[in-house]
């Protein structure tokens, strides 16, 4: 063996031989393979490496979906839940912890979240869930993982600018979502369902690691290749380049609107929005508020957009982003 291996690789390793599950073998041969040095004198222990690895990926992926976890999921929280989909490394949980207030475990080795974790990104007045997730990949990908993705309101699609492979990654992760009968879609994009328990999800995407000196051509290809279908952003969550983007970006695809309440004779309170779904109606949003409300609305007087000044609206009006209602019952 060469002596010169560094000791967070021996810690892998002392993981990979303790591990009993699969995944776990995984994870470990994986992070001995991103941490050993790449020349000559590793070149077969590297091959070895691999080997293992490729092995114990088609043992795994003959193997029916494992059950376990089947309990975990995330409450939703705030506006909208959006949860960060994306392969092993390519810094989701770094988004989390530089666009919420959540701490999750960033590391250099792939497969570190283990575990979903929540964090609130504050847009303006409202919030938005974040919601860090493991790494997708072939074979590794728990049930669980994909119940959440399958739940969520929007999918936060990170793709890592400093790999080479960036192509085979956004190609890897869509497959692995199509599977699941997780089915992405961009902004105008209409998706067909072929088959039942299909379901469409909003995606924004974003390149991640701007930072880095090869990610402008990585994002041009990026955006050659997927960004005709879906909205694309290129962030650096190291260096905080961008990231100023992702709440509106996200805002405007989770197809909200925000409305204000106000009592007769009272200012609104712009600190207190209601969000509902855009194409809602008067009548809806009343049903949101308060189920009493919803069955005595005789109608309703709207300030908003500048195209209303206390104007008298029925049951079946639209509400609008911003407007100032004021229910009469
Ligand atoms: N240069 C650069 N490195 C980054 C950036 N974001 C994350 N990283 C690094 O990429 C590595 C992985 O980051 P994580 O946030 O742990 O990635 P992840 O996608 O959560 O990974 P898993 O949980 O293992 O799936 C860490 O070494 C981070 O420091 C970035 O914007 N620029
Ligand atoms: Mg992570």
């Amino acid at each position: 063996m060469p002596a010169n291996l560094p000791p967070q690789y021996l810690e892998a390793e002392r993981r990979y031989r303790q591990a009993k599950q699969p995944p776990e073998k995984i994870r470990a041969l994986e992070e001995m393979l991103a941490l050993i040095p790449k020349h000559k004198g590793t070149e077969k222990l590297r091959a070895d490496l691999k080997r293992r690895l490729s092995k114990i990926k088609a043992e795994l992926e003959r193997r029916p979906a494992t059950k376990r976890g089947a309990g975990i999921y995330v409450e939703r929280d705030g506006i909208g839940q959006v949860v960060l989909v994306g392969g092993p490394n390519v810094g989701k949980s770094a988004l989390v912890r530089c666009l919420t207030n959540a701490k999750p475990e960033v590391a250099e080795y792939p497969y570190t979240t283990r575990r979903p974790l929540p964090g609130m990104l504050a847009f303006e007045n409202v919030k938005i869930q974040l919601v860090d997730l493991p790494a997708v990949a072939p074979g590794l990908v728990e049930g669980w993982v994909l119940g959440i993705v399958r739940n969520a309101d929007l999918v936060l699609w990170v793709v890592d600018l400093g790999s080479d492979d960036l192509l085979d990654q956004v190609e890897t992760t869509e497959k692995i979502l199509v599977q699941a009968k997780i089915l992405p879609r961009g902004a105008r994009e209409s998706v067909e369902l072929t088959e039942t328990g299909q379901v469409v999800k909003r995606v924004l995407m974003v390149g991640n690691k701007a930072d880095l000196p090869e990610a402008p051509d990585r994002f041009l290809l990026l955006q050659e290749h997927a960004g005709g279908r879906f909205p694309l952003l290129m962030v650096s969550a190291l260096a905080g380049t961008g990231v100023d983007e992702v709440g509106p970006r996200l805002y405007e695809a989770l197809e909200v609107i925000r409305i204000y309440t106000k009592a007769p004779g009272k200012a609104a309170d712009f600190s207190h929005p209601v969000s509902l779904p855009r194409g809602t109606n008067l009548l809806e949003a009343a049903e949101v508020i308060h189920k009493d409300f919803a069955a005595k609305l005789k109608y309703a007087r709207v300030w908003g957009a500048g195209k209303f000044e206390g104007q008298r609206v029925h049951r079946d009006y639209k509400v609008q982003e911003g407007d100032v209602i004021e229910f009469r019952i």
